[in-house]
C-alpha cells in the first residue's frame, strides 16, 4: 500500500448567504485542522457554484466573500493553501477521467441531486448531476487523505472513495508499471462529527440550515450584525418544555437539540456539558446565553470579513498565490494519471515551450 502523508482538502461554494452551518460544520473545523499542522488546502469551489444559475457579477463578489470568511475565521494563507477551483484546470481534467470511471448507477443514487433538481429534473444542468464526480476530482487531484465536511456531504465522500477504489483496481497493472505503489489514490477519510455536523434551520428543526432557504430568519448569516443574530435566536422556534438534564431527553425535540448543539459547537464543548449547565432551564434563560455566545464568536469574524472584502486586490492576490501552489501539486497528479490511463503527453522539453 502507498504511504500517504496526511493531507486535508475541503471546499465551500460561493453561492451567497454563508451561514452558521457552513461555519460550524466546515470552516471552523478547517482552522482546527490547520492548527494540527496538517498540510491543508481550502478551496472556493466556484465551478460547483455554477451548476445552478449564478449572476456573474454577484459570483465574483461571493468568491471574494468566501475567501474573506476563510481568512477571517483564522485560516492562514501562508500555512494553508487558499484558492479558487476555476484557477486550477486540473480539477476539470481529472473530473473527465473520473466521468469515465464512475458508473451511472452510482450517480443515480445521489440524494442531493434528487433534492436540488426536485420535480423538474429534466431541466437540471448536467453539471448538477455530475457534481459529485467533480468533487471527487477536487479531493483526489491532491490525493487528499482527510476531508472535513458537514454530514450532508457524507454520500458524496462515499462516492469519492468508490471512484478512487475503482481507478486503483481498473488501472492496477498500469499503476504498478509506472512505478507507483498499488493504491495510487488514497481512500479518503471523511471527517464528519462534533455537535454541529448538521446545523438545522432556526424555523424548523427537521430541515438543514441552508443558504437557499427563502426565510432569512431560518439561518444566521456570517455577515449578520450583532442585533440581527440576537433577534434571530430570540425568535428561533422551540417547544415549551425546559431543557432536559440528559442528552437522551433531546430526542424528539429537534429544535431544542439544534440550539443545544449550536451552543456546544460555539463553546467547543459537548451537548452533555451544555445540559450540565442549563438542564432544567427555560428557553427564556437559555436563548439569551446562546445569543451572547453567538455574538461574541461571530461578530469579530463579520467585522474582519467587512475589512477584507473592502480590499478585493488583496483577496485576489491570496487566491492567485494559493492557486499557483495548488496547481503545482495537482499537475503532478495529472501527469501521473495521464501516464497511467495511457495518454501521450508532452515531455519536459516540450512542456517548456507551452
Ligand atoms: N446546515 C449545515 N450544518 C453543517 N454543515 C453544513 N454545511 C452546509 N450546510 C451545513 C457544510 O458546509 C460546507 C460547505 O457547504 P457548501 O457551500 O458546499 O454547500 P451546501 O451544502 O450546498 O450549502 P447549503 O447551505 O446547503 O446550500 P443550499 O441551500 O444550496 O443547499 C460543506 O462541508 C457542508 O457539508
Amino acid at each position: 500500500m502507498a504511504a500517504f502523508t496526511e493531507l486535508v482538502f475541503s471546499g465551500v461554494q460561493p453561492t451567497g448567504n454563508l451561514h452558521l452551518g457552513n461555519y460550524l460544520g466546515a470552516v471552523k473545523r478547517f482552522v482546527e485542522m490547520q492548527e494540527r499542522d496538517a498540510q491543508c488546502l481550502y478551496c472556493v469551489v466556484d465551478m460547483h457554484a455554477i451548476t445552478v444559475w449564478q449572476d456573474p457579477e454577484a459570483l465574483r463578489g461571493q468568491i471574494r466573500e468566501v475567501t474573506a470568511a476563510f481568512l477571517a475565521a483564522g485560516i492562514d494563507p501562508k500555512r494553508s493553501i487558499v484558492f479558487n477551483q476555476s484557477q486550477v484546470p486540473q480539477h476539470a481534467e481529472l473530473a473527465w477521467v473520473f466521468n469515465c470511471v464512475a458508473r451511472l448507477g452510482w450517480l443515480n443514487r445521489m440524494t442531493q441531486f434528487k433534492e436540488k433538481a426536485g420535480k423538474d429534473r429534466e431541466n437540471a444542468s448536467i453539471g448538477l448531476y455530475d457534481y459529485p464526480v467533480l468533487m471527487a476530482a477536487d479531493i483526489l487531484a491532491y490525493r487528499a487523505t482527510h476531508v472535513p465536511v458537514g454530514e450532508d456531504q457524507k454520500q458524496h465522500l462515499e462516492l469519492t472513495r468508490d471512484i478512487a477504489q475503482k481507478f486503483n483496481t481498473d488501472f492496477g497493472s498500469s499503476i504498478a508499471a509506472h512505478g507507483h505503489c498499488d493504491a495510487f489514490f488514497p481512500i479518503t477519510e471523511p471527517l464528519i462529527g462534533g455537535p454541529a455536523a448538521r446545523v438545522m434551520s432556526l424555523r424548523d428543526g427537521t430541515k438543514k440550515m441552508s443558504k437557499s432557504d427563502p426565510s432569512d430568519n431560518a439561518r444566521i448569516n456570517l455577515t449578520d450584525e450583532a442585533d440581527t443574530i440576537a433577534q434571530k435566536i430570540r425568535r428561533a422556534k422551540t417547544d415549551s418544555d425546559p431543557l432536559p438534564s440528559e442528552v437522551d431527553g433531546l430526542k424528539e425535540r429537534p429544535e431544542a437539540d439544534n440550539l443545544v448543539g449550536i451552543y456546544a459547537a460555539l463553546a467547543g464543548i459537548t451537548r452533555e456539558d451544555v445540559l450540565r449547565d442549563f438542564g432544567g432551564a427555560q428557553f427564556s434563560t437559555f436563548k439569551p446565553a446562546l445569543a451572547d455566545l453567538a455574538v461574541t464568536s461571530l461578530a469579530p469574524i463579520a467585522g474582519e470579513m467587512r475589512r477584507l472584502t473592502a480590499d478585493p486586490g488583496h483577496i485576489d492576490a491570496v487566491l492567485a498565490d494559493g492557486s499557483n501552489r495548488a496547481e503545482t501539486i495537482a499537475a503532478q497528479t495529472l501527469d501521473a494519471v495521464k501516464d497511467i490511463v495511457g495518454f501521450v503527453r508532452r515531455g519536459p522539453s516540450l512542456q517548456a515551450v507551452r
